[in-house]
């Protein structure tokens, strides 16, 4: 049967924002900015500045700039701040006064509004001059993007950053047999620690801690082959000795990327805390073996996610939770700010509190200890083990179905009837 829709007269331009406002109003169940800024989020400069542009779109959102991005972040409750190189400091102006001019006025920003710079990472994809990778052949260009990583370095301790990220775009190659993998390994790595060298260097100068350095993979590109595709890659090149300081280096996993090569995302995330490598964490969703769509946290996958968080609950994850993602082009410079980051963070939050539900709840906390508990048989006999162990087995099933439950709160008794 077709259902009928009630008609809406038009909506003429003006009215729209209310329209949003009163729907998002409607919804409920948002917190205030207080309790958003007790989390650890950090905001990326990249992700509210998007303007939806791809290959075959144009952009949808005018530009806009880091004033704007840290006030609206302030308004939010999103209490850090993480950015690009080049995301506030245009290519030619590196090293320059330019730098030294905007890097004050971002201080100046953050300062005002309460927020904190958390990371810095280095844009050594975007331009030009990347197009062989940060490890290109060339050693002029091997050398710039040394400087390139240390200049970031600087900045970070300039805004008090905790943590460089690096994401290394496309290391790899677009055409099979023109780069010999083994040598663009150890020139990336000899980019790593220049940043490293530089990072210690700064942080005795300056009375602070080194950084956090943090490696992120992301499995392909629409064109070329990466050489460290995932994690567990990075984590391998980690404890390669190409490293000169691999005890500064982990990993900042994301959500997607791991997704992308059709990984388990918890599964990822716990063979990096096995290595005491997991040091931040962007926080987005997706599909498996598709492209890297950046959706807001909890828009594809709500119940993987709740199942991740309860993962780094249960293991006192402190580090950040990124929000790289790309609010979609449909979505105006005003809905970024009043509705796509105030969503993805309420979002985040309700989960967090639902896996510290699933990590007391009653049903999954007797479950989880009965199957550690066994049987108490002592045999040698698999048929007897199995057998002692069958019944408990069950139990693997109704954990999963309880977990659901807790998602869609029918552990609180929420119904539905039906007719
Ligand atoms: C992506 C990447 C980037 C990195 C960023 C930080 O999805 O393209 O995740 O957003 O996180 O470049 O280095
Ligand atoms: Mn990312
Ligand atoms: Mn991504």
């Amino acid at each position: 049967m077709k259902t009928k829709r009630a008609s809406t007269p038009p909506v003429s331009p003006n009215k729209q924002r209310a329209l949003v406002d009163r729907l998002a109003q409607a919804c409920g169940g948002a917190y205030s900015p207080k309790q958003r800024r007790q989390y650890f989020l950090t905001g990326p400069q990249w992700a509210a500045a998007y303007e939806g542009h791809a290959l075959f779109h144009a952009p949808t959102r005018r530009p806009v700039g880091f004033e704007e991005v840290i006030r609206e972040y302030d308004n939010i409750g999103i209490g850090h701040w993480t950015t690009h190189d080049t995301d506030v400091i245009p290519t030619q102006e590196l090293g320059k006064e330019g730098q030294a001019e905007t890097v004050a006025a971002i201080k100046k920003a953050l300062k005002k509004h309460g927020l904190k710079c958390s990371m810095v990472t280095t844009e050594t994809f975007h331009h030009a001059v990347f197009a062989t990778s940060p490890a290109a052949e060339s050693p002029e260009i091997r050398q710039y993007a040394k400087w390139r990583l240390e200049n970031t370095v600087a900045i970070g301790h300039e805004l008090g950053a905790r943590y460089a990220v690096y994401w290394p775009g496309s290391l790899g190659y677009f055409v099979q047999g023109a780069v010999e993998e083994t040598e663009m390994l150890r020139w990336y790595a000899d980019g790593l620690n220049a940043a490293c060298e530089a990072d210690i260097k700064l942080a005795k100068a300056k009375e602070r801690k080194p950084m956090k350095h943090c490696l992120e993979a992301k499995p392909f590109e629409p064109q070329g082959h990466i050489i460290l595709p995932t994690s567990d890659a990075m984590l391998a090149f980690i404890s390669s000795g190409l490293l000169k300081h691999p005890d500064m280096v982990g990993l900042n996993p994301e959500y997607l990327h791991e997704l992308m090569w059709g990984a388990s995302v918890r599964a990822a995330l716990a063979r990096a805390l096995a290595c005491g490598k997991l040091f931040h964490f962007d926080i987005n969703d997706g599909y498996p073996l598709k492209h890297d769509v950046d959706i807001a946290v909890g828009l594809v996958n709500p119940l993987d996610w709740l199942n991740v968080l309860v993962l780094l609950r249960t293991h006192g994850y402190e580090g950040p939770f990124n929000l790289d993602y790309k609010p979609p082009r449909t979505t105006s410079n005003y809905g970024v700010f009043s509705v796509s980051f105030p969503t993805a963070v309420d979002r985040f939050i309700t989960l967090w509190e639902m896996a510290g539900e699933v990590s007391t709840d009653k049903v999954v906390t007797e479950a989880s200890a009965a199957l550690r508990a066994g049987a108490g048989v002592k045999s040698h006999d698999a048929t007897e083990l199995f057998e002692a162990n069958k019944e408990l087995m069950t139990l693997h099933e109704l954990i999963a179905h309880r977990i659901f439950q807790i998602l869609v709160g029918q552990h609180r008794g929420r119904v539905y009837s039906i007719k």
